[in-house]
């Protein structure tokens, strides 16, 4: 019997399922695995494949100890599968089936659902990585290279994750399925990515901090909804997925934020108060502050898409099924079957945004939601610390829920980052007053210089606070040479 906290380095997929007795699904696996490193050579970090980069590889899932840090070349990264370990006596938590013990395997009539959850979760992952391929090329620094790196190759790791439930759990369509994860690509006209936001570029880096602090929440959010499911594989697959996760989230809120310092640094120095003075900021190398706040609103409206609408039968059978829970489902105090209960659900009502009262049950996507932007809005309180101590009269501020979107209630509605409901044309004025431009976007490019001397930093961006595994400020994160 294999070792279930620490994993087995041995084989050619490291894991801890104990994958060697099972030959089925070791057999499917090795099948996937050229498929994967085709994709992840093709479509993944462009250049610096033969690099070596300072990463962490999970080595454990014990939380007090789970991580190795070395020089790794990326492609010889060890992607692992690795289950959080199992809960004694799990029950399933929430719907019809509240109470009853967490199922082992997948549950007949609740298949095809499974399934479409765990395939939109898996496609999400690669999705990322394609996206910000071409980022290695203008890091600002070897410390920002790495963790670019970092979050690409746990990325890699999340779906193998996925693949491995389809295969273990979903015979030949789950094979199907795991085929289709590599043959998908973001932004492709014939077989696009299947959430909007996954389809979308990542042109620099600001894009990519903001990607990072607000969509990998929105990973996180549906991680720990699937964390919650009946179905007790994919929970404990989520659960370690999400001690991953946090190390992401850390890198975009960081990244923002040492961007917003050295704005603030460089006003400062140069005698500059007036923050809407952009073409005077911009002439000091760095992105100025209503610039930062276009790209949170796009960042931010983009993400609250992957919500899918307030109101959805989907989420509601999801939930009722016990396939997927609510955020924290185990520590909220109500019946989990929301038999009887409502929850505020925005609504336009003549022509004006209001709250109605729904079945909480329908509202499930509307309530994950709102958890979302409470969790967010902890980093926006941050970044306004760090501008209010360098003097700065200047206030970053998630906008409305309604603002920009493309699923849901405010679909086509045209409300502005303040809230209000405006005509088509007024919203299309003034749309580059909330979103960037293309102009905007070719500013922030033209910074996008490389730096790549140990403990250097590109002009628009501040170091950080302390290093990776507590290094040295100018440590050689990544070897550029073939060593
Ligand atoms: N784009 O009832 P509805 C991550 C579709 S991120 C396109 O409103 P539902 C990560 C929907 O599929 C987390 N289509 O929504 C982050 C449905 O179509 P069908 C990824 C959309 O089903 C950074 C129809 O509209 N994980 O991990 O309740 C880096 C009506 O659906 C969209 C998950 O999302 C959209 N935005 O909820 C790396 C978890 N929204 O089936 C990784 C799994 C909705 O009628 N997914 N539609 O043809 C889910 O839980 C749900 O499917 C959704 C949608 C939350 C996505």
């Amino acid at each position: 019997m294999q070792d279930l906290v620490n994993v087995s380095y041995d084989t050619l997929i490291p894991n801890n399922v104990d994958l060697s007795s099972d030959r089925r699904v070791l057999k499917a696996l090795e099948r996937w695995h050229p498929g994967y490193l085709k994709w992840w050579n093709d479509l993944g970090p462009e250049g610096f494949q033969d690099s070596l980069v300072y990463l962490r590889t999970a080595v454990s899932v014990d939380p007090k100890g789970w991580t190795k840090f070395d020089y790794v070349r990326m492609p010889e990264y060890r992607w692992g599968i690795l289950l959080a370990p199992e809960v004694e006596d799990r029950r399933v938590p929430c719907g019809e089936h509240c109470g009853e013990p967490a199922w082992q395997e997948v549950p007949g009539e609740y298949r095809a659902m499974l399934r479409r959850l765990i395939v939109i979760q898996g496609d999400t992952e690669p999705a990322s990585v394609e996206q910000q391929r071409h980022l290695g090329k203008t890091a600002p620094s070897l410390y920002d290279m790495r963790n670019l790196f970092q979050v690409n190759v746990e990325e890699g790791r999340h779906l193998w994750a996925m693949v491995y439930i389809l295969h273990k759990y979903f015979g030949a369509d789950g094979r199907e399925e795991a085929e289709e994860l590599l043959r998908r690509q973001s932004g492709s006209a014939e077989a696009p990515r299947m959430l909007g936001a996954f389809n979308e570029e990542t042109p620099d880096w600001l894009s990519f901090f903001m990607f990072t602090c607000f969509t990998d929440r929105d990973g996180k959010m549906q991680l720990e909804s699937l964390a919650q499911s009946g179905f007790d594989p994919l929970s404990r697959t989520c659960r370690f997925m999400l001690t991953e996760e946090a190390h992401h989230m850390f890198v975009g809120e960081t990244g923002v934020g040492r961007t917003i310092q050295r704005t603030c640094e460089a006003m400062n120095q140069a005698g500059i108060e007036d923050p809407y003075d952009i073409e005077a900021v911009r002439a000091l190398g760095v992105i100025d502050l209503p610039t930062i706040q276009k790209k949170l609103n796009l960042h931010y409206s983009l993400s609250l898409d992957l919500f899918g609408s307030e109101v959805s039968t989907n989420a509601a059978n999801a939930f009722n099924a016990g396939i997927k829970g609510r955020f924290r489902e185990s520590r909220i105090d109500d019946d989990h079957q929301l038999a009887e209960a409502t929850y505020p659900v925005v609504q336009l009502v003549d022509g004006a945004i209001g709250l109605v009262d729904m079945p909480a049950l329908s509202a499930i996507n509307m309530r994950l939601r709102d958890d979302y932007t409470r969790d967010t809005s902890g980093g926006v309180r941050r970044w306004n610390t760090l501008i209010a101590k360098h003097g700065v009269p200047f206030e970053m501020r998630l906008p409305h829920d309604g603002f920009h979107r493309q699923i849901g209630v405010f679909a086509g509605a045209n409300v502005t980052p303040a809230g209000e409901l405006v005509s088509a044309e007024e919203w299309q004025a003034r749309r580059q007053e909330w979103l960037p431009s293309a102009a905007d976007g070719d500013f922030i490019v033209s910074l996008m210089q490389p730096e790549w001397r140990p403990g250097k930093f590109a002009s628009w961006i501040a170091p950080p606070k302390v290093g990776i595994d507590n290094k040295p400020g100018d440590f050689e994160y990544v070897k550029l040479e073939m060593a």
